[in-house]
């Protein structure tokens, strides 16, 4: 390509190479040429919402160069790419992530300060790129960093969603959603109105034969919908290397209206296809760990497939290899099942556009695709009607039995004796309707299947993927636990702890890059001047969060009390409901107690926030209850600071990255065997809390790694689950442990509003068979929470398990994550720079 360009027109351009601003008066002049220029605004009507957008304009300029070499160093390497496919990506904000990773924050800083503005209010002004729901779309961001920091190729490819996750206000005390549309500006994306693809539904399949007998299906007819691209440029941390993430946003095929509808007088039909193609990329479902079947999403999810496979094929193509080498050049991550038709599709392409012979196709395929599992919930393991594909994707239904019947044919020979086993791992049930089943699509359409903590890979194996396991072996199914990025969940979000690390781990531009490194700071645990730094760190960090508090809320809350926090979608199976009646049990204790006596007691702020599914009945009730519990205790005179209750409305990442720091406890209570890792529990311990939390998920290797006297653990295990169960349906009368019977009294009669409200939590757990054992948890669940009031009191031991743990937690990084995945999943390697450290410095 380079080649091709005449020598004087390469000299023109290379003679007028831009740079982005180096230093403060550059940023300075940058911002205001923006303001001036782009916004057409001056200095008298520069408020913060501009001095935002020229601020993020002139980083975008610097990040926009790195960009495009990046994307030319990694087109002329010719080296293997990854691409990362995930209907969510929870990024939050961008400014201050660009201006951390670029390391040109401080710049900027006192940049704006000369212009009358404090960078701290400029970053607040940012809308949340919130597209996704909770754990999930969050791990897809890390890895986006990650994968940037380390210099991977690598891609994002997702949905360019119009409303993110709803906002959510309480209202009387309950959930209300509000729709979230966050791009009437942002400046962090790139329409690429010439990179579209058209992406057919519908429709019938015809077969052809040629004069050699070979078969030929052509899907032909149905609707088309136009993919636009829109990318969005990932700064990795102290490299130049920045990544893309491609989001498709959906329009009409045939451009702006139907002329001939309009001329017919038509106008409002005319508009209605244009609205109707757009529908496509309107809205992010709003479910976490739930599928819901909705046409709309598997359209969703067609589209998006469809497109990023196009693009991909269309870069492959470019450079005219054979097909047998498509996967030397090309990985494929599937996050969850969503993007598993996409396994369907390159097999399409493959056979029905290119020609190639379904062996050598499926072979190239299966070479691909990786598939990551998040969940063992059956509710939330996808499953489509065959009807629906029949109408939707006809072609690709085909093509699923025959992927189905090869599959089958042969596990028959591998297990003749064994007539079951091809009904139980078929990936059509044989169901009334019948249903395809996705996961089972994607394992066999795949290579490797991960799941995302030790326990869960375990489970995954030995439960739900248990037949696969037998057919294909043990070394198809591998674990790599999540991790989170140090950069966005220490360094950004607690600077005060990320600068103190800093200077005992070897500044940050090390540690950060090798969290291993924290353990450098287990060295400073006795010494006085690090320790009361620690402290002072912390309570700065809840004096912040007491502020919000009172500004949000209303309610005063001490920051010497004890903060203890659960953040996190609002789920049965994470159990929510149990930490609200352990605060009721605490207010009757509180209660029942002479003044003297409550003085003693160990003052709490028990902090939740989280959103439920719109759909979501017992969810929202759980809201409600926290919402009532609170209104009675904040105001109850006896109590004051002894126990607060406070419900943090519309939690977001921004709002994470300002809680997180300012926990004592953080709570990770799921029933054992039900939270697939959570990856909020490592960044609670990062920033210096502990965990009251059950033997589940990454709670079990963060155990490991910070040392049991490090962490509240209680419960039971999720190998004693199933009897449990059994118990309270078969079992004759399930026992209530008695405290929680007070608790449900006090509800019962009235203590926090209707009772009414409230029953349906009562019931699941009394006589409809408990199935998060609530009851059966909630005895130790209180004694461990009295464990932690005595362990608190004492601050000095409190703060060195804080301190240890921090040092040990090295092995959460998503960079470790993404190193596991690039070796013994993708077989990648990173594409380093020529400088790739420090280019902002200028080193
Ligand atoms: C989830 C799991 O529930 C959560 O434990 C895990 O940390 C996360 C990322 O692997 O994936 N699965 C689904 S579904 N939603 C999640 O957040």
């Amino acid at each position: 390509v380079e080649a091709s360009i005449p020598e004087p027109q390469r000299q023109a351009w290379l003679k007028h190479q831009i740079t982005g601003f180096e230093d403060k008066d550059d940023f300075e002049k940058q911002v205001v040429r923006h303001v001036e220029t782009t916004l057409a605004r001056s200095m008298f009507n520069c408020d913060e919402t501009a001095a935002y957008a020229a601020t993020s304009l002139a980083f975008r300029d610097r990040l926009v160069i790195e960009w495009n070499r990046t994307q030319q160093r990694q087109t002329f390497a010719d080296s293997k790419r990854v691409y990362y496919l995930s209907l969510e990506f929870l990024m939050g904000r961008a400014l201050d992530n660009a201006m951390l990773n670029i390391g040109l924050k401080d710049v900027a800083q006192s940049g704006l300060s000369d212009l009358g503005f404090r960078v701290e209010d400029i970053i607040q002004q940012e809308h949340d790129a919130a597209l996704g729901n909770g754990g999930l779309g969050r791990l897809a961001a890390c890895f986006l960093d990650s994968l940037a920091s380390l210099n991977y190729p690598a891609w994002g490819y997702g949905l360019r969603y119009r409303y993110g996750i709803f906002k959510q206000e309480i209202i009387d005390g309950y959930q209300v959603e509000v729709p979230d549309y966050w791009l009437d500006f942002n400046p962090w994306e790139f329409p690429r109105h010439d990179v579209t693809v058209d992406i057919q539904f519908y429709g019938s399949v015809n077969k052809t034969t040629d004069d050699t007998g070979k078969i030929t299906a052509h899907w032909e007819g149905g609707d088309t919908v136009r993919a636009v691209a829109y990318d969005v440029p990932i700064p990795g941390f102290a490299t130049p290397s920045t990544n893309n993430l491609r989001l498709w946003s959906s329009k009409a095929a045939s451009g702006e209206f139907d002329f001939q509808k309009f001329n017919n007088g038509d106008y409002e039909s005319s508009v209605g296809d244009q609205q109707r193609a757009e529908t496509i990329s309107a809205v992010l479902y709003p479910n976490d760990n739930l599928d819901r079947g909705k046409e709309l999403r598997l359209k969703q999810q067609y589209f998006w497939v469809a497109a990023s496979l196009y693009d991909i094929v269309r870069r492959f193509k470019k450079t005219k290899r054979a097909w047998r080498e498509f996967p030397d050049q090309v990985a494929i991550q599937l996050n969850d099942t969503h993007p598993t038709l996409a396994i369907v599709e390159l097999q399409r392409i493959l056979i029905d556009l290119e020609g190639l012979d379904w062996d050598d196709a499926w072979s190239i395929v299966q070479k691909t695709f990786g598939y990551t599992n998040h969940t063992v919930l059956p509710e939330a393991l996808e499953k489509w009607s065959v009807g629906l594909f029949q109408h939707l994707l006809p072609r690709h239904l085909q093509i699923i039995y025959d992927i189905n019947m090869y599959f089958l044919q042969f596990v028959e020979r591998s297990f003749p004796q064994d007539r079951d086993m091809l009904r139980r791992v078929s990936i059509i049930e044989e169901s009334q309707p019948k249903m395809v089943r996705m996961a089972y699509l994607a394992i066999v359409g795949s290579h490797k299947v991960n799941g995302v903590a030790e326990l869960h890979s375990d489970l995954i194996r030995t439960t739900i993927f248990k037949d696969f396991v037998a057919i294909y072996g043990p070394d198809k199914f591998v674990n790599v636990t999540n991790g989170i990025t140090p950069r966005r969940w220490l360094h950004q979000a607690n600077p005060g702890l990320s600068d103190l690390i800093a200077s005992k781990a070897g500044g940050s531009e090390h540690f950060l890059k090798d969290l291993t490194l924290l353990n450098k700071i287990e060295l400073s645990v006795d010494d006085p001047a690090f320790r009361k730094e620690w402290a002072a760190i912390k309570l700065a960090n809840k004096t912040r969060l007491a502020d919000y508090i009172k500004a949000t809320t209303g309610v005063e809350v001490s920051p010497k009390a004890l903060f203890d926090v659960q953040v996190k979608r609002i789920h049965e199976y994470k159990r929510q409901q149990m930490n609200i009646f352990g605060v009721i049990h605490r207010y009757l204790t509180l209660k029942a107690q002479t003044p003297a006596e409550r003085k003693k007691a160990q003052p709490r702020v028990n902090i939740f926030g989280g959103k439920a599914a719109p759909g979501y009945w017992m969810a929202k009730q759980i809201i409600h209850l926290i919402n009532s519990v609170g209104a009675v205790v904040n105001n109850d005179p006896d109590i004051g600071d002894a126990l607060k209750v406070i419900f943090l409305e519309d939690y977001n990442v921004s709002k994470a990255e300002m809680i997180i720091p300012a926990s004592d406890l953080s709570e990770h209570i799921s029933t054992a065997g039900t939270e697939a890792s959570g990856t909020s529990n490592m960044k609670f311990v990062l920033n210096g809390g502990l965990i009251i939390g059950t033997c589940d998920g990454a709670n079990i290797e963060i155990t490991r790694e910070i040392g049991e006297e490090n962490i509240f653990l209680f419960g039971n295990l999720a190998e004693d689950v199933d009897d449990l169960r059994h118990n309270h349906t078969y079992g004759g009368d399930h026992k209530v442990d008695a405290s929680l019977q007070k608790v449900f009294a006090a509800i019962e009669s009235g203590t926090f509003g209707s009772a009414q409200d409230f029953s349906g939590m009562i019931t699941a757990v009394r006589d409809h068979g408990d199935f998060y054992l609530v009851s059966d948890d909630f005895h130790s669940y209180l004694e461990t929470q009295d464990l932690v009031d005595k362990v608190y009191a004492d601050q000095e031991t409190w703060v060195t398990k804080c301190i240890t743990s921090v040092a040990r937690m090295g092995f959460f990084s998503s960079d470790r994550c993404i190193n596991e995945y690039a070796e013994e999943i993708w077989n990648i390697e990173p594409l380093k720079p020529e400088s790739a450290a420090g280019i902002s410095k200028g080193e």
